[in-house]
């Protein structure tokens, strides 16, 4: 791994190689500062091409070395030499150019790029700044207020784009280095002046301060608590206001700064933890990773709402044809139309990167089953009903081919249930949606105990496919996601009983970072879906006696709240009112109700509960520990393989602030005995609170010393592991 060099007539290219992504560690910056200097020295260069091995640039800085302090040139240091040379400089872009790789770019003196490349400055998403000039330069480059879009959003942006912009100065469609040659070749003896950015002058705009206010303004309400986007503005800022080397100061002193919140680790960890998740062992079962997923050409959706949809629309939009089946023609209309405007909108995207329909797979919608005969892999998307999944995977077992696997998307029911019923048990698996399919990241796949690793494997690579993050995760009701929800959503309906109102609650979780609080939530998700499925197990009732002071079911606290909206007819945003009113036209926006207040304190004086201030601290903790402590309890179950898996469902469908890692490495942050105090200190006041009990991994860990998130394993070493 170093950068080597080679000779083209008069043209020197050397070349990055560090695989897989030519990340810029200290011994590739060290190699790439020698062999420029002996091709800026070398009497027989005229031209210098700076290139990427493995089909692309640089990936930018090596984030791994974050963590250890690497003693060699830094990157703008780099930056400043190739600069100031007085031999012309092109990088050739192939794949990627991305944060300290588009810097190192950027202080090429020419770019051209091939028409598949990317380039970005996505250190925001790591929770730093472009660090090594890209905050000074892109600016002078092509103005303030692309500069702002790129670098606070950190989007990956296509040559084309990077064309248009001026980023790039040429794309081709050929060989990038022999591009980049005949063009260093064009440009020797021209003046290099006008082509050093950090002398360039910033193109002048006259509402300035309204576009950074607007900016700071757009980043604090969206990417609420998190700093990154912040100090990328202030960044970009001083480009307009400071000389060059001010500026670049000032990326010094703000990037410091970053290091200081946490925030950047908890990204950093957040970063590796999605790529790790494809990765790890079943200690039980043999490893997935190492069995090949079997290939599949076509699929099979089944059931076309909401969540059938978008999963038509994912995987049209990787190409793959699927035949759409309905239980009967209206719904197969309804759910054609749905489908047919959602895929107009993809074509629109990809006109506008230069791409046609053929990028897009076909859809045959149909009411015939028989038509999945051919089809290699099934995905049943109805309503979560027991009975209704087993009819259609009893059916599928006539149907499908012997070797098509068959997938369910529940969110919560028994995989070996569904499994039981079909004559591949060992092909059946649980592939878990989030809403809306076709753009949440997330896929959590369930295995039944019946699973083999081949399926596993092939729903992994599916949710890769599909361009999604898959976790693999255990057989238990709710699976993890959901089944952490309800301790966290008990907290917040008890919260509510003693004195709250579900805005001071959303509010308090929306500050901690929250995308958005968990009334809202439910609201947003409809009240009457768990209520319906609560009423067919027969939880909801019976309902203790208003004048009860003790509020239980079956011995334990419970909060009929959610239950007595839903026989008032408050669904949430649906019906127009839940734990919030909904108004015309949008019908979207919560509003506190003035009734639930006069709702709260009536139950409350039913009941006897004796309101009490609570502080957003409090909200937090209570919510926050018993989504943490129902963490550690599917680790103990084996349900999830570590906490990384944990922290990725959670970052990737529950809307948990990235920049906090998610909620295993927030707890390992806060210090897992002050979880574990607060926690005690909950459950002995309310022994009928039982998914507050501290669990018993938690309070290993503890005894142990606190050991890293990474050391976890060991503890759950021979624990009770599903997978
Ligand atoms: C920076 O540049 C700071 C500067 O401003 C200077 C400051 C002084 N470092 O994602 P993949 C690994 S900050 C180390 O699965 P893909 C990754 O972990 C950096 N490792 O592939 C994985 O390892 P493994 C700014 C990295 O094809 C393997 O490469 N740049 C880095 O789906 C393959 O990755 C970024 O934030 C890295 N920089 O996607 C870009 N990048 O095989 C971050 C990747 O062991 N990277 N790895 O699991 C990406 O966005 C994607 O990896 C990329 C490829 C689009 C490049």
């Amino acid at each position: 791994m170093a950068a080597t060099r080679r000779l083209s007539h008069t043209v020197a290219v050397i070349i990055l190689n560090h695989p897989p992504v030519n990340a810029l560690s200290s011994s590739v910056r060290q190699s790439l500062l020698k062999e420029f200097g002996e091709a800026s020295k070398d009497p027989l260069v005229e031209a210098i091409v700076l290139t990427g091995a493995n089909g692309k640039f640089s990936a930018g800085a090596d984030i791994r070395e974050f963590s250890t302090s690497a003693a060699t040139a830094s990157l703008e240091f780099i930056n400043a030499t190739i600069e100031g040379s007085t031999k012309p400089v092109v990088a050739a872009i192939e794949g990627v150019a991305l944060g300290g790789g588009l810097e190192l770019a950027l202080s090429c003196h020419y770019r051209v790029a091939n028409t598949q490349a990317f380039v970005g400055l996505p250190e925001v998403l790591i929770g730093i700044l472009p660090a090594a000039g890209g905050t000074q330069r892109l600016p002078r480059l092509i103005g303030v207020p692309a500069a702002l879009d790129m670098i606070v959003r950190g989007r990956h942006v296509p040559a084309g784009e990077a064309f248009q912009l001026g980023i790039v100065d040429e794309v081709v469609n050929s060989d990038i280095v022999d591009a980049a040659i005949q063009f260093a070749r064009k440009v020797v003896g021209q003046s290099l002046d006008a082509r050093r950015l950090s002398t360039k002058p910033i193109q002048p705009i006259t509402n300035l301060g309204t576009l950074l206010d607007t900016a700071v303004e757009k980043a604090t309400r969206q990417f609420r608590g998190a700093q990154a986007p912040l100090a990328c503005i202030e960044a970009v800022k001083a480009s307009v206001y400071l000389p060059f080397h001010k500026g670049i100061e000032k990326e010094q002193e703000l990037i410091k700064s970053l290091w200081a919140t946490g925030q950047p680790q908890a990204l950093q960890y957040a970063f590796f933890s999605e790529r790790n998740v494809g990765k790890w062992t079943t200690p039980s079962g043999g490893r997935w990773d190492r069995v090949p997923p079997r290939s599949f050409q076509t699929a099979g959706v089944i059931g076309l709402g909401t969540m059938g949809r978008g999963i038509v629309i994912s995987l049209l939009k990787a190409n793959i044809p699927v035949i759409a089946i309905e239980q009967d023609a209206k719904q197969l209309d309804l759910g054609r139309n749905a489908v047919d405007s959602l895929l107009k909108r993809e074509f629109e995207k990809l006109k506008q990167q230069g791409k046609t329909a053929s990028e897009l797979g076909s859809v045959q919608f149909t009411l015939d089953f028989g038509e999945l005969k051919h089809v290699d892999l099934i995905i049943e998307a109805v309503y979560e009903n027991m009975k209704l999944k087993k009819e259609i995977f009893k059916k599928l077992s006539f149907i499908a081919k012997p070797d098509a696997f068959l997938c369910t998307n529940t969110s919560g029911l028994n995989i070996d249930e569904i499994a039981s019923v079909t004559d591949r048990p060992q092909q059946v698996i649980g592939t878990h949606f989030f809403s809306p399919a076709n753009i949440m990241r997330l896929l959590e796949v369930v295995r039944g105990c019946h699973t083999s690793l081949t399926t596993i494997a092939t729903a992994m690579n599916l949710g890769k496919t599909l361009g999604k993050v898959a976790v693999l995760v255990g057989n238990c009701p709710l699976f993890v996601g959901n089944r952490m929800l309800g301790p966290y959503l008990e907290q917040a309906s008890y919260l509510v009983e003693e004195g709250c109102n579900p805005e001071d609650v959303d509010q308090a979780l929306e500050t901690f970072g929250f995308a958005m609080g968990p009334f809202r939530m439910m609201d947003l998700a409809g009240l009457d879906v768990g209520w319906r499925s609560r009423m067919e197990k027969g939880l909801t009732g019976p309902r203790v006696p208003p004048e009860a002071p003790a509020r239980q079911r079956n011995g334990n606290r419970y909060s009929p709240l959610a239950d007595m909206l839903c026989e008032l007819g408050r669904f949430g945003q649906k019906s127009g009112k839940g734990w919030y009113r909904y108004e015309k036209p949008s019908g979207r926006n919560a509003k506190p109700d003035p009734w639930m207040r006069e709702f709260l304190e009536k139950y409350r004086r039913d009941h006897q509960i004796v309101h009490h201030p609570v502080n957003p601290q409090e909200i937090q903790e209570r919510c926050v520990y018993a989504l943490i402590n129902e963490g550690f309890r599917v680790l103990e179950e084996g349900i999830a393989s570590g906490p990384e898996d944990i922290d990725v469902i959670y970052n990737n469908g529950y809307g948990f602030p990235k920049y906090r890692g998610g909620p295993m490495y927030y707890a390992y942050t806060t210090g897992l005995s002050k979880v574990l105090g607060a926690l005690e200190s909950y459950y002995k006041a309310n022994s009928d609170v039982p998914s507050m009990k501290p669990t018993f991994l938690l309070k290993k860990i503890v005894a142990v010393g606190e050991p890293s998130i990474k050391e976890w394993k060991t503890q759950l070493g021979n624990l009770n592991n599903k997978l």
